[in-house]
């Protein structure tokens, strides 16, 4: 920091000078003082709003403490604000909240002009009540603490910043450095307030769309399916814990893309449209999406980054109608070969026309596990295509659909050296006990899941410590385009062991154990776990 406060008076431009031993009270002009405070906050709470923005959807500081405000208001307040201002009454709780935060942030530059740290000290507690606005919100999740605490971080080292300026500032020196230093410390309160204002009008613009869909999304009620999804085997599920789940709840449904936001999309502005090589372009509405028989499926999604025993992958119902009676209006031509899907955000994949015309259940999902789709999902609309890994198939915020060929178009992933074609490959993992775990000698179940999308797992077989393949117990398959359970009974012996595992499809072809990396097309290999029993 700069130096003492008792030695920077900041008076008004042409004051008489008074000794430099002036009291304290008198040294450090009024208005410079809060302006370096105000601007300070401001800067923080845009820096805070630009990253909610696009890295924590719901962490914005000034919602979280709109929120907090709200809940905290008692009835007979909300009633008489909504009495006065009717539907105003956000942009007043805005407005108030805005106010309340210069006149916090002024307060703050004038304490800590006169006793440093005493108005970092206060952003800090500042901060801390965003943090705590963010922490008890329902349903919140703890990133969203993380604006809040950015804010205040920022404030407080752009505080220490101004104040040793506006320290450094001499305007009762008749020094021309005095002026320089002093317009130095006009234009950077000013630079820092006015940046602070743009990011956080652009944070907010930025986030508009996500709230819109959001909102939309909340709205939605799903159309019940035409078709409904044949009901899950009851034996297709063992109740082991640690063993993935059947079908995979949303919330824990693994997520990649390449969306820094996530898109907001208008539900009633969607369209879908068919063009390239099609003897009649369509354009599809989401209300007349929602009009046509929807169809339940249950398909395991994969992707071709994950590695061997990774995890990301997972199962859903999803509610949505098949490509390949959309793709048969705009009749593809006959030397078509590919679909260019691209997202609204301008992601693409290339799939096969074949596996969106095929009877494989290639469809546009609206709905997810009995939800409208989640909006890191794709809502409102996404493809999903059984047998094929995401990067060349399952496009989420999908806006259209070109049909081309695989010697004219390349897609996003391709482009960056990975294969242009993705189908899924057999694999197996183990998930209890998990990898380096210590378990208790005697029977042990082992269990885990195996997928060959498409074709359908017939058998699993499990190896201890190099020993002959054991038959493993599956589960009922849901069908050919889901993973399937499978569990073995282990006899297991005090010391180190190490458990392996390999799937069999219906086809009869054994999982490969030649390590493959996942470049370009999907990773290879057994899983192998280690695991320590003790008596
Ligand atoms: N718009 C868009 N869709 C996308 C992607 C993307 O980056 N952008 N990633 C794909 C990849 S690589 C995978 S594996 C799946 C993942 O879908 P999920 O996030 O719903 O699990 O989405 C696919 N769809
Ligand atoms: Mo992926």
């Amino acid at each position: 920091m700069g130096s003492p406060v008792s030695a920077g008076p900041a008076r008004p431009e042409g004051s008489p000078g008074p000794s430099r031993s002036a009291t304290p009270a008198r040294a450090v002009a009024f208005w410079p003082a809060t302006a370096v405070g105000a601007a300070s906050v401001v800067a923080g709470v845009g820096a805070a709003e630009l990253l909610s923005a696009f890295f924590v959807q719901d962490g914005s500081p000034i919602l979280v403490v709109g929120a907090l405000v709200i809940d905290l208001t008692p009835a007979w307040l909300k009633n008489a604000v909504i009495g006065v201002f009717g539907t105003g009454d956000k942009a007043f709780l805005i407005s108030s909240l805005a106010v309340a935060l210069l006149i916090g942030g002024a307060i703050a530059g004038w304490l800590e002009l006169r006793r440093p740290p005493l108005g970092r000290i206060l952003i800090g507690v500042g901060g801390a009540l965003g943090v705590f606005a963010a922490f008890t919100r329902a349903g919140s999740s703890i990133v969203n603490v993380v604006p809040s605490a950015l804010a205040a971080l920022v404030a407080i080292l752009i505080l220490g910043w101004l104040a040793d300026l506006l320290r450094g500032t001499r305007p009762t020196r008749i020094a021309p450095e005095g002026e320089v230093s002093r317009r130095h410390f006009v234009t950077a309160t000013a630079a820092t307030a006015a940046a602070g204002i743009v990011a956080t009008i652009v944070g907010q613009a930025i986030a508009t769309g996500y709230r819109a869909a959001s909102a939309a999304r909340a709205a939605f009620h799903l159309p019940k399916p035409a078709v409904a999804a044949p009901p899950v085997p009851a034996g297709a599920s063992f109740d082991i814990s640690g063993l993935a789940p059947i079908i995979t709840p949303n919330a824990d449904f693994y997520r990649i893309d390449t969306a820094l936001q996530i898109p907001g999309i208008d539900p009633s502005a969607w369209r879908l449209r068919i063009t390239g090589m099609v003897e009649k372009e369509v354009e599809l509405t989401f209300a007349e999406l929602l009009a046509l028989p929807l169809e339940e499926s249950i398909t395991t999604l994969t992707c071709v980054s994950n590695e061997v025993g990774g995890d990301l992958i997972s199962n859903a119902k999803w509610l949505g109608y098949p490509i390949r009676h959309l793709l048969a209006r705009a009749k593809p031509s006959a030397d078509a070969d590919m679909v260019l899907s691209r997202s609204q955000d301008g992601w693409t994949a290339g799939t096969p026309l074949e596996a969106l015309t095929d009877d494989r259940n290639a469809i546009l999902a609206v709905g997810m596990n009995g939800q409208p789709l989640p909006l890191e999902h794709g809502y409102p609309v996404r493809m999903v295509v059984p047998g094929l890994y995401g990067y060349v198939s399952a496009t989420k915020w999908v806006v259209e659909l070109n049909v081309t060929r695989f010697d004219k178009a390349t897609s996003y992933w391709t482009d960056r050296g990975w294969s242009e074609r993705g189908p899924v490959k057999l694999e197996s993992r183990i998930d209890v006990p998990g990898d380096g775990r210590q378990v208790k000698a005697g029977t042990v179940a082992v269990a885990g899941i195996a997928w060959s999308q498409h074709v359908g797992v017939s058998a699993v077989h499990v190896q201890v410590d190099g020993g002959a393949w054991q038959e493993a117990t599956l589960a009922d398959a849901i069908s050919a385009d889901t993973w399937r359970q499978w569990k073995y009974a282990w006899d297991a012996t005090p010391g180190s062991h190490t458990i392996k595992v390999r799937a069999t499809d219906a086809h009869g072809t054994v999982q490969t154990s030649k390590v493959a990396d996942v470049v370009p097309d999907g990773a290879t290999g057994l899983h192998t776990i280690g695991v320590t029993v003790v008596s």
